[in-house]
């Protein structure tokens, strides 16, 4: 007998069919007009192999040798352990670290996307179990957008999201907009993802209705296929991390020309003049013109001279997405472009001006926001101490070392033992190499996984963890407005258990099980969650009851969330004096003093050009004469489901594919289809050759996520069979002000691959005792 559940995931809603109690397929619902083939690859991946199955413990970490410095963490066998034993074993260690290194040597800032669904959130369970239990240290920001984050607040004011709901939606921009320069393109692989959830994809047809509403589009970026063919938008290939350059070099041609719009720069913005005189050289001697932008960017003068003109001339918005800011001095290009857009005359009018992320997750620029949704309560944690996220392999390797971070000056702690829960830092973090020699400094490293990827085989105690398919839950996607019930589609595989029942389990060891999970089970508050949705919300919503709504395959829609929205630059243009935004000033801070006071050499008082380390005009690139861009996979979310059918179905040879253009691939011999070498002087992997010239000359794409294989795993610089690019990438923050991670910004090289084929491991577990 076939049984059809709703099922929510990161990619967008499905339907499981099941039958007796086996995941038969995914299908999509059938209302979805692009809904993507992720979700039907997931019943290859359920029950593979690469299942934790049960509790596993490292066997050094067992045997009780050297537990810091020299460990055999990530090459390593494993015992499996009762849960008992395994739930002792991370209590006692939880305690033993607590009292002999206080609490901030417990690290829970565990970053990470885990899965959609308000309950099961596995971060909110980990930090509200730690946090209960005397706290930990945290993370601040994230691997997404960390420039972004701390930059927009300085001069724009608000939360660093508020931007999502002061931007025009796609409608508006159908309606209002002329031209759309988007720096870093509008990839629909991306829209494919909506963080939560969501009920339907609609960016590709909202795309579509601005194209036929006949809105010229404009991709800036090293790669033609950022936009989807149906926009028919004019190229720039633009010399990666050069976008600041740009910008520039088109103010400029805005300024000497009298094109800006001076009166919105007067009355809303402050310090322009003191920018002006940096764009016209009288600072530093370097005048930023469209020659000189020509000279860095690979983008011709002409093509600057029409951007500037066509900008300011007509209704025009400029659009940022969230790779150009993941790169050295990744604070500028997003600081710019809202200067650039206060030039041009278009913020604060309809459909036009400044926005950011369009494309990059479906429900951004779809709806400004959705009603809060209650979620698990958060307990405060009790130790002040963080770190930026993307600084986790400074933290462990030098503590006790300070480092600069948006106007502070942060005291890395000395972490002892992790704790991950959601999120796979051994796909995410950049230069991986490094974070292998890090990740032998703490005592006690504690996964909870529910595949044997590369985090899991890098910790010392490995908890099988239920997935979202085996829960009970509901979601509720980031800025969409829609609640979906997710009912449990299978039992959990083997032994494992979801996050939520192991730190209850643990909890109970430590004396607070009932502060804990407050004597609900899951199901308690997976009701209680949606009942207090469902009262917050009131008439306005009228919500069905939580049984009515648990049976609706499509789930439920909340009132749409309506403007104006606090900081809104309409309300700003129209009276400064009465809208003023949350920055010092109360306007746009073209240049910011709070900055400038900050002193940092790499991130001064308004946006600059600042030369990135690794870039295709550095020395290095004698050697190394590639750009790696290591942008998000098209056939997967990160490092999720790159064990399903789809992703699997994309490798080649086993590899992940890597983009070469044809030129680059004719000069070193590399045909369609080969196995190739990518290096530099971090590490080198294995990939399969797709020649094409949609990536500029010059630059070579090879997509996150592919679960990370060294070849001889726990040695720091050995080769990655599989294709994963943080292999490669810089383990830098963007600048003092940030500390966001800059994987953007490498160089390498690349050749045929002429040394033994080994058999890609990534998927296999780790070598088991009973
Ligand atoms: N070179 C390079 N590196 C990058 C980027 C880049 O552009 N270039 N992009 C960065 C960005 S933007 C991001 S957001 C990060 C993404 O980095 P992550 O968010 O760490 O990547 P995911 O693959 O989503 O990892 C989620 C992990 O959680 C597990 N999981 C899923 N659900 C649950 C659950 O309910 N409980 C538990 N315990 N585990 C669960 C999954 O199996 C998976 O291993 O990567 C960053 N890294
Ligand atoms: N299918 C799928 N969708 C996803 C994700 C996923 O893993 N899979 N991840 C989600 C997450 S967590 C995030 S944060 C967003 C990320 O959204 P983004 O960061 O915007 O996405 P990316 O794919 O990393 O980059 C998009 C394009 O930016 C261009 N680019 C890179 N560097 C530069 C540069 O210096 N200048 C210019 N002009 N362009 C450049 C590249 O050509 C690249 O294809 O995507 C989300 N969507
Ligand atoms: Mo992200």
């Amino acid at each position: 007998m076939e049984r059809r559940v709703p099922v929510a995931t990161h990619w967008g809603s499905f339907v499981a069919v099941v039958d007796s109690g086996q995941l038969v397929r995914i299908e999509p619902p059938g209302d979805d007009p692009a809904p993507s083939p992720i979700g039907p690859g997931m019943v290859t991946a359920a029950e593979d192999s690469a299942r934790v199955l049960r509790p596993a413990v490292r066997k050094g970490w067992l045997d009780g040798l050297p537990r810091a410095g020299e460990t055999a963490r990530g090459a390593d066998a494993f015992v499996e352990v009762s849960w008992d034993d395994a739930l002792t074993l991370v209590s006692e260690e939880l305690r033993r670290v607590r009292a002999q290194h206080g609490d901030s040597a417990v690290f829970g800032g565990s970053y990470g996307w885990a899965s959609a669904g308000g309950f099961h959130n596995a971060q909110g369970q980990l930090q509200r179990f730690l946090a209960l239990d005397g706290g930990y240290t945290d993370s601040r920001n994230t691997y997404s957008t960390a420039a972004l984050e701390v930059i927009l607040p300085h001069v724009i004011g608000g939360a660093p999201w508020s931007y999502q709901s002061r931007m025009p939606m796609w409608d508006e921009i159908a309606e209002s907009c002329e031209l759309v320069v988007a720096f870093g393109g509008l990839a629909l692989k991306n829209s494919q993802v909506n963080p939560g959830g969501l009920a339907r994809h609609r960016t590709r047809d909202l795309q579509r209705k601005c194209r036929e509403a006949g809105v010229r589009f404009v991709n800036v970026s090293p790669i033609r296929s950022d936009t989807a063919d149906f926009l028919d938008a004019e190229w720039l290939p633009v010399l990666p991390n050069t976008d600041t350059a740009l910008m520039l070099g088109i103010a400029h041609t805005m300024l000497v020309n009298d094109w800006h719009d001076e009166d919105f720069l007067t009355r809303c913005c402050e310090g322009f003049d003191r920018f002006a005189s940096y764009l016209t050289g009288d600072v530093d001697g370097v005048v930023k013109d469209a020659d000189w932008a020509a000279r860095i960017t690979g983008i011709s003068r002409d093509s600057v001279l029409d951007l500037a003109r066509r900008l300011s001339a007509q209704r025009s918005l400029i659009m940022v997405n969230y790779a150009i800011q993941r790169a050295d001095h990744g604070e500028q290009p997003i600081w710019m472009s809202v200067v650039l857009a206060a030039m041009a005359g278009s913020l604060g009018r309809p459909g036009c001006g400044w926005g950011a992320g369009y494309a990059t997750m479906d429900a951004t620029g779809v709806a400004p926001g959705r009603p809060s949704v209650a979620s698990m309560p958060r307990v405060a944690n009790p130790v002040a101490d963080f770190i930026p996220v993307a600084r986790i392999a400074d933290t462990l390797l030098e503590p006790g070392a300070t480092i600069d971070y948006d106007g502070q000056r942060l005291t890395l702690p000395d972490l002892r033992l992790i704790y991950w829960c959601g999120g796979n830092p051994f796909h995410h973090h950049q230069d991986l190499h490094r974070l292998t020699r890090a990740w032998q400094r703490p005592d006690t490293v504690v996964v909870h996984e529910a595949w044997w990827n590369t985090t899991a085989k890098f910790a010392d105690i490995v908890l099988p963890v239920a997935t979202s398919l085996e829960r009970d839950d509901f979601a509720a996607g980031f800025s969409d407005p829609h609640l979906i019930a997710m009912p449990k589609v299978r039992e959990p595989a083997g032994e494992a258990r979801t996050d939520h029942r192991i730190f209850a389990a643990l909890a109970a060891r430590l004396g607070y099980e009932r502060e804990f999970t407050q004597s609900r089970s899951e199901i308690d508050w997976v009701r209680h969650l949606y009942d207090r949705t469902r009262a917050n919300l009131g008439d306005d919503a009228a919500l069905p009851d939580f049984d009515d709504f648990w049976q609706r395959a499509r789930g439920v829609e909340l009132p749409a969330l309506s403007g104006p929205f606090p900081g809104s630059f309409e309300a700003l243009r129209s009276d400064p004096q009465r809208f003023p935004l949350a920055t010092p000033s109360g306007r746009i801070e073209i240049f910011s003093e709070t900055i400038d006071s900050f002193g940092y050499d790499d991130c001064t008082g308004h946006p600059a050009w600042f030369e990135p380390v690794e870039w295709l005009r550095a020395d290095l690139a004698d050697r190394f004469p590639l750009h790696l861009i290591s942008n998000q996979p098209a056939s997967r979310l990160h490092s999720q489901y790159d064990n399903g059918g789809h992703s699997l179905a994309s490798k080649i040879h086993g590899r992940e594919p890597v983009t070469v253009n044809p030129q680059d691939a004719a000069s070193r011999g590399i045909e369609n289809g080969m196995i190739v070498r990518v290096f530099n002087d971090r590490g080198s992997c294995l990939a399969g050759a797709i020649l094409s010239d949609a990536v500029m000359p010059g630059v070579i794409q090879l997509s996150t996520g592919a679960w990370w294989d060294p070849a001889r795993p726990g040695h720091s610089g050995t080769l990655d069979r599989h294709g994963n690019p943080n292999t490669l990438t810089r383990d830098r923050g963007c600048s003092r002000l940030s500390q966001g991670p800059s994987a953007h910004s490498a160089l390498v090289d690349v050749e045929v691959y002429d040394g033994p084929v080994d058999e890609v491991l990534a998927f296999t577990p780790p070598h088991l005792e009973h």
